[in-house]
């Protein structure tokens, strides 16, 4: 596997910590031992998150293209564009963003706080489009960047969680990395990876890394864009794609993508009550905030599979957080009470 060829623009500290997470253990029985990887303290930009560590790896792309403005999409709350946004300012480009419809929430102050605050004081452009959730290819994302062509602009195009780029998958690929190299200071390995999946290429860059040492199928996504069958493909496609890429030596097949699909519920974008009683019992065991959109999401799923006896007695697990608190504050009616 060759990951160095490909260069990398530096927007994160450097490889983000590994903590115990020792009283969420012992409540769960402490038969399994958890640990999270904090990717949501990765960066200074704008609270950071997953999509920086992706974007460490195509903002080169980006700079060589000529280009002069960062055009992507996501949804009212998105995390990715507000990293994107952040990114943008960072490296002296403009950011034009298309925020849809993609959650069905009415807290009134859903479309001004948090996410989209932060991308509005980050200077970009932001237009809000009606329309549902998809995590493919949009037309508000095409007419944007025809936009910005047609006004002398010179746009690169960045598709939703800069994940069907072709270079969306390398960043993860170098989380595999970075975790083999803390496994051998730390003196022991992971047995699974608990990760949040819904645009595809944190998971499947992750595979890919993973694969080079066999856990690939230890890889455990969490489903949280509650149209599945959509999300595994994409997946899978954006790990074989990364793979070649890399020139992993080996192929990835469908039943590499463990992606459970039990915690998506209700919607995309809408926790449940065990949701939220997944993200409290978190913040109240460890001190971790996680998201109703996401983390939470995971964090629910991880917790169940450990009730469940999923993950075999001693296992070790290592938790991915990805990020995406800021959207904690569209949903403030919901936790106005804790
Ligand atoms: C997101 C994505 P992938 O999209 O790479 O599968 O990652 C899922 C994920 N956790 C997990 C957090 C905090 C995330 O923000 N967010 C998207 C966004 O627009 O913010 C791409 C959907």
């Amino acid at each position: 596997m060759n990951l160095n060829k490909f260069e990398k623009y530096p927007l994160t500290f450097g490889p983000t910590p590994i903590e115990t997470l020792p009283r969420l253990s012992a409540h769960l029985g402490g038969d399994v031992e958890l640990f999270a990887k904090r990717e949501d303290c990765n960066s200074g930009l704008a609270f950071g998150g997953n999509k920086v560590r992706k974007m460490e790896y195509i903002i080169p792309d980006a700079i060589k293209s000529g280009a002069d403005t960062l055009v992507t999409i996501g949804g009212v709350q998105s995390n990715h564009t507000r990293q994107v946004a952040a990114i943008a300012a960072k490296i002296g480009m403009k950011c034009r963003l298309v925020q849809e419809s993609w959650v069905p929430f009415n807290d009134a102050v859903y479309d001004r706080v948090g996410n989209i605050l932060m991308s509005r004081v980050l200077g970009a452009q932001i237009e809000l489009v009606d329309e549902g959730f998809d995590i493919g290819i949009r037309e508000s994302w095409e007419n944007a960047i025809a936009d910005v062509k047609a006004k002398g602009g010179v746009p690169y195009a960045i598709p939703a969680g800069a994940s069907v780029h072709k270079y969306g998958g390398l960043g993860f690929v170098g989380f595999a990395e970075e975790v083999r190299a803390q496994e051998a200071e730390l003196g022991f390995k992971f047995d699974y990876i608990v990760v949040c999946t819904v645009t595809g290429s944190t998971h499947a860059g992750m595979l890919v890394g993973f694969a080079a040492d066999g856990r690939a199928r230890q890889v455990i996504g969490i489903d949280a864009s509650a149209t599945p069958d959509q999300t595994r493909a994409q997946v899978l496609d954006i790990a074989q794609k990364t793979a070649n890429l890399v020139e992993l030596g080996q192929d990835i097949v469908n039943d590499d993508v463990v992606l459970i699909e039990d915690y998506a519920y209700p919607l995309y974008g809408v926790p449940s009550k065990e949701t939220n009683e997944a993200m409290r019992l978190c913040a109240r065991m460890e001190g971790m905030m996680t998201d109703p959109v996401y983390e939470g999401k995971s964090m629910q799923g991880m917790i169940d599979l450990v009730k469940k006896g999923y993950f075999p007695k001693g296992s070790k697990v290592l938790y991915a957080h990805l990020g995406g608190v800021p959207a904690i504050n569209g949903y403030s009616y919901l936790y106005r009470n804790g």
